[in-house]
Order: structure tokens, then sequence, then C-alpha cells
């Protein structure tokens, strides 16, 4: 048995921030398939069993159950010792960026990306502009704060770089607009997060993909 196990689905950035640290740390895991396109996050059951707030990824260790990307990147950082902010200022750093992650970045190319390219119905185009110009500004403060700083808390990549990554490796088609080539400090910043030892592609890491249709 594997010493991690995490439960997760290919097309799910928010689990792939977990499933690439696991990976980047060489750490022993298995991953266990959310069927999140068929409902399963939503039974009585994964909220009695797995997760109470009905979400993928979960991160089983031993006798805990962690959720939130968040969490699980701080247990890992703080057990493995790597991508592990390193001063009192450096850590409420990387929780500054991993918070406007979850809400502002991955938060909304998530949604964004679901109802463009995954949702089972057409989308509002009301909705998606919306959207778009909530991302287009939250990922240009990204990219200014990636220009003349390698990662985002400084020289090395921490877990707040691991967060911010989560969606962006994604086919452009799928956002129909493209992240590196829009924001050149994000896309030389995902060239140097794919160049670290091990890296691989959110639909190489976990189940699930493709989707069925
Ligand atoms: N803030 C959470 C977000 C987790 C999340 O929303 N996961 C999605 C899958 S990508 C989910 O399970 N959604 C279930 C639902 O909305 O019903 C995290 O970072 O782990």
């Amino acid at each position: 048995m594997a010493e991690f196990e995490l439960y997760c689905f290919a097309q799910s950035g928010n689990a792939y921030r977990v499933a690439l640290m696991l990976t980047l740390i060489g750490a022993d895991w298995r991953p266990i398939f959310v069927d999140f396109f068929n409902g399963e996050t939503r039974t009585p059951e994964y909220r009695e069993k797995v997760n109470e707030m009905g979400e993928a990824p979960v991160l089983v260790h031993g006798g805990r159950r962690l959720t939130q990307s968040a969490v699980c990147l701080t247990y890992l950082a703080e057990r493995s010792g790597q991508f592990q902010p390193q001063s009192e200022d450096e850590r409420l750093e990387a929780l500054r960026w991993i918070v406007f992650d979850n809400q502002k970045v991955g938060g909304f190319l998530a949604t964004y990306r679901f109802l463009r390219s995954l949702a089972p119905t057409p989308p509002d185009p009301a909705v998606l502009a919306f959207l778009k110009a909530r991302l287009d500004g939250s990922l240009a403060i990204v990219d200014k704060r990636l220009a003349g700083r390698p990662f985002l808390i400084g020289e090395r990549p921490t877990i707040a770089d691991l967060s911010m990554c989560g969606y962006m490796y994604y086919p452009s088609e799928e956002f129909g607009f493209d992240i590196p080539a829009t924001y050149p400090n994000i896309g030389g910043w995902l060239d140097r997060i794919k160049a670290l030892p091990g890296w691989r592609h959110p639909y190489d890491l976990m189940p699930g993909h493709p989707l069925p249709r």
C-alpha cells in the first residue's frame, strides 16, 4: 500500500496542486479516482466517508484525512522540508498568494474553464464575460508579481507556486485563450516549474483523461 493516497481526477487543478507536490517531493503515493463528472462528490456516501465539504482533493496519510489543497501542500512541505517557505515573513507571503490563488486565480480559472469546456449545458455568455474580466484582472496581478522574480516569493519555488500553477498547464483550447502567450512573465514562470525534476502534466498524473463523451 502506498504511503499517501490522493482522491483526485485529471481535470481538477485543485487536485493537481497536491499531485504535483507529491510527485516533485518523490512521495510514495497513489491516486484514487473521484468520478466528479458523474456526481460522486455530491453523494451522501462521499460526504459521509471522504469529505464533508463535497470536494476533491483529499489527501490520506496514515490516520489523517486532509482536504483543501492549501492544507495538503502545507502538510507535505512541513513533513518533507521541500517547497517550504523559510522565515515567518516567507510563510505569511506564501499564504497571502495561496489565498489569492484559491479565490481569484484558480477559483476563477476553474469556474470559467468548467462552464466553457466541461459543463453539460452551454454557458451563459454574460456569466462567461463577467468571469473573464475578473480573470484578466487577477492574471495581470500575478504577471506583474513575476516580473523580475523567478518564483512568487523569491528565488526558490515554494508551495505558493505549486498552488498558483494548478490550472495553468491545461490546454489553451479549454480556456479559449493562451495564458503563457498573453502573460509572458507567467509563461516564463510556468516553464521554470515545468523544468523541476519529475514535473508531469495533470493529464499524465491523475486518472480520468480523456472524458468519455
Ligand atoms: N479550495 C479547494 C477547492 C476544491 C474544489 O472546489 N474542488 C472541486 C473539484 S476541482 C470540487 O470537488 N467541487 C465539488 C463541487 O463543487 O461540487 C481546494 O483548494 O482544495
